[in-house]
């Protein structure tokens, strides 16, 4: 999906309502969230990510499994830009029945009020800075978080990021998008802001 089409589609669901119903729309909103204390110059580029293969209906089910199955260690995610149709899920180099854990810490700069969106196909469950922030766990066709989600950074740092993420068959998307401080439109949070701790 185009960032003009995320856009359209934040703002129909503004306006529109669930039912069709005015309604003020608020963020969801989250503060306080936890920094890591590492040290930076062990970090590497981009998210880290454990692949399971398995054809599962919920993020619940997916983790079940994981107790019992080892996965495998993929590359590094650049960025969670993936909207790929019936293509490779991320960097799994499968295009079905892929499970994922992606960990690493989001590198905030600048302190203030950042809005992310999330696009998922299948489920979804996202945690930063130790708070569960998004979660739409079951199989789905491309769906936009909603509402917004509102996320106050009170200092820069290092903020563990903890997704976990499937997807069973046919098409797969998972996008994470923000509006930080002095952005005017959304856009994906850049390759810049991700990192890992290589094992
Ligand atoms: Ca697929
Ligand atoms: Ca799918």
């Amino acid at each position: 999906m185009k960032v003009s089409h995320l856009l359209a589609a934040l703002f129909l669901g503004m306006f529109l309502g669930g039912a069709g119903v005015p309604a003020p729309v608020k963020a969801q909103s989250f503060s306080d969230l936890k920094s890591a204390d590492i040290d930076a110059s062990a970090l590497k580029p981009g998210l880290g990510v454990t692949y399971y293969s398995v054809f599962v209906r919920s993020i619940r089910e997916l983790i079940e499994w994981t107790d019992y199955k080892k996965g495998r260690k993929g590359p590094p995610i650049a960025r969670l830009d993936n909207n790929v149709g019936k293509g490779d899920v991320l960097t799994s180099g499968q295009d079905d029945g892929v499970g994922a854990h992606i960990t690493g810490y989001l590198r905030i700069d600048k302190p203030g009020s950042y809005v992310f969106l999330v696009n998922s196909n299948d489920g979804v469950r996202l945690s930063l800075g130790g708070k569960l922030i998004y979660e739409d766990p079951d199989v789905h066709p491309d769906r936009l978080s909603d509402p917004p989600i509102e996320i106050d950074f009170a200092a820069p740092g290092y903020y563990p990021i903890d997704i976990w993420y499937f997807e069973r068959k046919n098409t797969s998307t998972l996008e994470l998008l923000w509006l930080a401080p002095g952005m005017e439109d959304f856009d994906f949070v850049p390759a810049s802001a991700f990192f890992h701790r290589p094992e």
